[in-house]
């Protein structure tokens, strides 16, 4: 028998032997942490052959390292190797079971400031199998003390660690071509670390998270005070005095902002055979209490829902590349929507979304804007065939959020983010009961189809609030965050709005998307004035009466008359009411007519393209330069992230102990007697 195992392992007795078996170990147990305690969400076969095979290029290259050495200390360094990496394993399965995300290297660098409590929590969260990770090393180094396994000393050939160095460098490159050709942008536009993992593995995770984080350290650190001071001096000249009719017309009530995944300003009253898509929006928009823009653009760049969500409650622009919500969100200083609010006026703040927290980094992003609550997957009941494509259906996800809403202390400030109307547009036929259009374009002709969907949760969930009363006492602010139709689809867009050819000044228009505001009251109509998503933030903080005139904020009111009404787009096109001007093109933004510019004229389209451009670059100046941390505004305080946890059971606690204290919750009101049952929704998967 030993002589048989002695025969087996002679192979184990070299150092190439040695190498594989460590790097293959290595291999299974990343596999296994993925598959156990990881939900990376690996669809389809390539995803699956992505997941299995990514932990073996970046092994192969960090284990390698050792094989430049020589003898025993080759060995030893394969060891250390082996140590550090499983750690890396070890800490990321333990910070992803209180998280559901993947440390950064920003967290564990200011662990306290950033403040997921890490150090208090990790004790707590442990389990004593997560030392599994390191059973192989010790079960290696008892082979070599006991001599099982010998130390080749013999010397490696450098020529042969060279090539394996090369392989695994190769092997990479592939699996990061293939990752790509199935995730476009995945580095790019960074959506979420699960999606590196998943894709490419936890070693290159690292690697790209520590550029990541050398990248965000180094321009904050080449930031200082004077860099706000132009900032601040630019917005003096730029601020707007609000509309006295609207201001704090609102004040104290609740808001509701609810997220409409995708969706254009064309959809509105438009219709397919004859029947509206969107019947409940349209009444919505048209509601003598909802003003309603019918010249909102959306200002996304790569960033997409997240460069929505930052124009819109910062006020700042989105990146030009990737997103600022995953760069920046965790580590910079913001003053947005829900910190004002509930320093200003006591506001109870969440967000709603069904998905998972680390998509666009919210998980983290959240705590620096201040939401008190931030309700993501792990909120809401999943069963099969309640999701599709990101995560909950729409009706569902409304339907499941009433019983949080309803508990929140009011006023309270609550953004729902809704997502069956995304790319690739699909759903069960249980749910599509509307025709799509007839392009002939796959991708286009199922969009009506989700976005009816959308239409039907959202009268749903209005039909709910009026049930609950809380239509008398909230603002509901609805927006599409960025086109749904993108512009590969030339023929599909000139037939759905029934032009023969499409021109850059009618793809502009095209990314007009609704924004409407809507409350009791409220002096509605539908007004032209030009402007985007940059101009949310001061436009509800003077309707809600919060005084707006030393904030960091690059949009105007969009009720404010003499506002500027040049929208700036990420790639520094822009339209105005007068000109639109994509690339070396400036059209007449009234007839869509290509201008050739008088010497007049000329001077005025280079005067709004300077606006634009400084706009832009000192938006970006504040995120890059984490300015905000060097300014803060007359009665706001800076946000202690420290103070959230958006894990489920805390949360709750909190949330149950602030309605007892408070007694302003809906159920509270109700003498404590829920309303979830008067949420009436044809949702099939629910009856
Ligand atoms: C994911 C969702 C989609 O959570 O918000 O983001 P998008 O792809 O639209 O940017
Ligand atoms: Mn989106």
């Amino acid at each position: 028998m030993a002589n048989f195992f002695k025969r087996k392992t002679n192979w184990l007795n070299t150092r190439m032997g040695f190498f594989l078996l460590i790097v293959v170990l290595f291999w299974v147990k990343t596999y296994i942490a993925y598959q156990t305690e990881f939900t990376l969400g690996a669809k389809g076969s390539v995803q699956q052959f992505l997941l299995f095979i990514n932990p073996l290029p970046a092994a192969l290259l960090v284990f390698g390292i050792a094989l430049y050495f020589r003898g025993r200390l080759a060995y030893w360094l394969m060891l250390i190797i082996d140590v550090l990496e499983s750690t890396w394993i070890f800490a990321n399965v333990v910070y992803y079971r209180e998280f559901s995300d993947f440390l950064s290297f920003g967290i564990m660098k200011g662990s306290s400031s950033v403040g997921n409590n890490l150090g208090k929590s990790l004790a707590q969260i442990t389990h004593l199998y997560d030392f599994f990770v390191y059973v192989d090393i010790i079960i290696l180094i008892i082979l070599l003390v006991t001599h099982v396994i010998r130390i080749d000393a013999r010397p490696f050939k450098r020529r042969y660690a060279f090539s394996l160095t090369v392989l695994s460098f190769a092997l990479m490159f592939a699996e990061f071509g293939m990752a790509n050709a199935d995730r476009s942008g995945l580095l790019t536009r960074t959506f979420d670390n699960n999606y590196i993992v998943k894709y490419l593995g936890l070693n290159e995770y690292a690697a790209f998270n520590a550029y990541q984080t050398q990248k965000e350290s180094a321009t904050r650190a080449s930031a200082n005070a004077s860099d706000m001071k132009s900032v601040l001096k630019y917005l003096k000249q730029n601020r707007v005095s609000p509309n006295v009719s609207y201001y704090g017309k609102e004040k104290g009530k609740n808001v509701f902002i609810i997220h409409l995944e995708s969706f254009q300003q064309f959809l509105i009253d438009y219709k397919v055979d004859g029947k509206e898509v969107t019947p409940t929006l349209n009444k919505f928009y048209h509601n003598n209490n909802t003003l309603s823009f019918d010249n909102f653009y959306n200002q996304v760049a790569q960033g997409k829902t997240s460069d929505a969500e930052m124009m819109l409650e910062n006020s700042l622009f989105g990146l030009p590349q990737g997103s600022a919500m995953t760069t920046y969100g965790t580590q910079n200083t913001f003053q947005a929507a829900p910190a004002i609010l509930s320093q200003e006026d006591g506001y109870t703040t969440a967000a709603f979304h069904g998905d998972v927290p680390s998509f666009w980094n919210r998980d983290n992003t959240y705590k620096s804007w201040g939401y008190q609550y931030f309700f993501s997957s792990s909120y809401y009941t999943e069963k099969p065939g309640y999701s599709v494509g990101y995560g909950l259906k729409d009706k569902i996800f409304f339907k499941q959020s009433a019983k949080y809403i309803e508990q929140l202390p009011q006023p309270f400030y609550a953004k729902l983010i809704t997502l069956t109307n995304h790319y690739p547009y699909e759903l069960d036929k249980k749910n599509t009961d509307f025709p799509a259009t007839k392009t002939g374009d796959k991708t286009v002709d199922p969009y009506v189809q989700t976005a009816h969907y959308l239409d039907q949760s959202f009268a749903e969930f209005l039909t709910y609030l009026k049930k609950a009363g809380l239509d008398k006492n909230s603002v509901i602010v609805a927006y599409g965050d960025h086109y749904g139709i993108s512009n590969n689809h030339r023929p599909a867009i000139a037939q759905l709005l029934g032009k023969d050819k499409i021109t850059s000044y009618d793809l502009t228009q095209f990314q007009k998307v609704p924004f409407m505001i809507h409350a009791n009251g409220l002096k509605g109509g539908i007004n032209h004035t030009y402007g985007g998503e940059i101009d949310v933030l001061p436009t509800l903080l003077d309707l809600l009466g919060v005084k707006n005139t030393d904030t960091v904020q690059f949009g105007q009111d969009l009720l404010a008359k003499n506002r500027n009404q040049t929208v700036a787009f990420r790639d520094g096109n822009f339209v105005s009411p007068k000109y639109m001007k994509v690339g070396g093109t400036v059209y007449d933004t009234k007839t869509g007519e290509e201008l050739t510019l008088t010497a007049a004229q000329k001077k005025a389209v280079a005067k709004l393209q300077n606006h634009v451009t400084t706009e832009l670059s000192l938006s970006d100046r504040v995120i890059y330069g984490d300015l905000l941390r060097f300014y803060t505004p007359k009665n706001f305080k800076k946000v202690d992230k420290s103070s959230f946890t958006y894990k489920l059971k805390p949360a709750m606690e909190r949330l149950a102990d602030a309605e007892k204290q408070e007694k302003t919750s809906v159920v509270a009101q109700n003498n404590g007697k829920s309303t979830v049952s008067d949420y009436k929704t044809d949702a099939p998967e629910l009856k």
